[in-house]
């Protein structure tokens, strides 16, 4: 029987997707391959070992951070670095960006934004957590030090971005720009096999994903769409079906494969919304629009947005095109 081809072999025979880099993008891949196995590792065991639960400190948000969730991040920082492809980093873990300056990595070409461990509340009981990355090449000059504005880049800008999640298996997804493909994990071989190749959206969805608990704070337009999906129409598939299950890497994957939109907007006790613009909403809208979807804040495209901090917020609208425009249009609607 025919096996499917590995994450490595796909990225050799895929080199031409990687323009101007001579192996740099595909040895980053690679390190981001093998720092996936090993937090795939740690997580498996966690219902087991010492490092379930949190490890008392806290990170740049103020939440206390569970010990995989640092874990995780020193597992990536340290294999990412080790393959001298970056000259710095940041991570939702940590409040400012790295620094790599020393004579190997102060003239990579490339900067890597990392969520280690997106969803690590659901962690201890169980639930599906991910990892979110995003890779952009620098704008300062090869040889000196990263400044913020490397970090500071539109989403449209990105060189390659993807996510693993670690769920009932393990997957890593990505793209450079030429479409999206997942990559299952196979923990008896040890290698990623190509599951998923070529993701695109399905034409319709009929699912949505919203924390509904935090109705009373939405936007009217967001209200409005939300008994939109709810009303009986058996031509147009209504009412939707809502998943959702804390753990955005999980419902944006599902929704990807199966068709549905995950929403997180603005509301008063959260202004800009929950999610970070530069290490969850653009990457995850770089594969968005790879597969075929949408991703806007509810009035622009994620990936065309400023950053201006590199830990801001926006509201995040993802999924299948004509829903995301659905829920764009009950928005629009109630700003006139
Ligand atoms: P809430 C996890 O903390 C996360 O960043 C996403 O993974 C998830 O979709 C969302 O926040 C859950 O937030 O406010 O609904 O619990």
């Amino acid at each position: 029987m025919e096996r499917h081809i590995t994450l490595g072999e796909f990225i050799v025979e895929n080199q031409k997707d990687f323009p101007y880099a001579k192996g740099e993008l595909s040895a980053l891949l690679s390190s981001i391959r093998l720092a996936g196995k090993m937090v795939n590792q740690q997580i498996n065991k966690a219902g087991l070992a010492e490092i379930l639960g949190k490890a008392g400190k806290e990170n740049i948000q103020g939440e206390s951070q569970a010990k995989l969730d640092v874990m995780a991040n020193d597992i990536f920082i340290s294999s990412l670095r080790k393959r001298g492809e970056i000259c710095g980093l940041a991570s939702e873990e940590l409040e400012d960006y790295l620094v790599f300056d020393d004579r190997i990595h102060k003239n990579a070409k490339y900067v890597v934004l990392i969520d280690p461990l997106d969803g690590s509340s659901n962690i201890d009981v169980g639930i599906t957590v991910g990892t979110i990355f995003s890779i952009y090449r620098r704008i300062t000059p090869e040889g000196s030090k990263v400044e913020l504005k490397d970090y500071l880049q539109p989403g449209t800008k990105q060189v390659a971005a993807g996510y693993l999640i670690y769920g009932t298996s393990t997957i890593l997804v990505y793209t450079t720009g030429n479409g999206v493909n997942g990559f299952t994990f196979d923990p008896g071989i040890g290698s990623f096999f190509l599951s998923h190749p070529s993701i695109k959206f399905p034409a319709t969805g009929s699912t949505y994903s919203v924390n509904e608990g935090n109705y009373v704070h939405f936007p009217a337009g967001i209200k409005k769409y939300i008994k939109w999906v709810q009303e009986l129409n058996e031509e147009e598939n209504r009412p939707f079906t809502s998943r959702y299950t804390g753990s955005l890497v999980a419902d944006f994957h599902r929704n990807m494969l199966l068709g549905g939109i995950y929403l997180y907007p603005q509301g008063t006790t959260a202004p800009k919304g929950k999610l970070r613009l530069l290490y969850e909403c653009n990457p995850l809208a770089f594969l968005a629009e790879q597969a075929g979807g949408k991703a806007s804040d509810g009035l622009k495209r994620i990936m065309e947005l400023q950053p201006e901090e590199l830990h801001e917020r926006v509201p995040f609208i993802c999924g299948n095109k004509e829903m995301v425009e659905k829920a764009e249009e009950f928005l629009t609607s109630c700003k006139s």
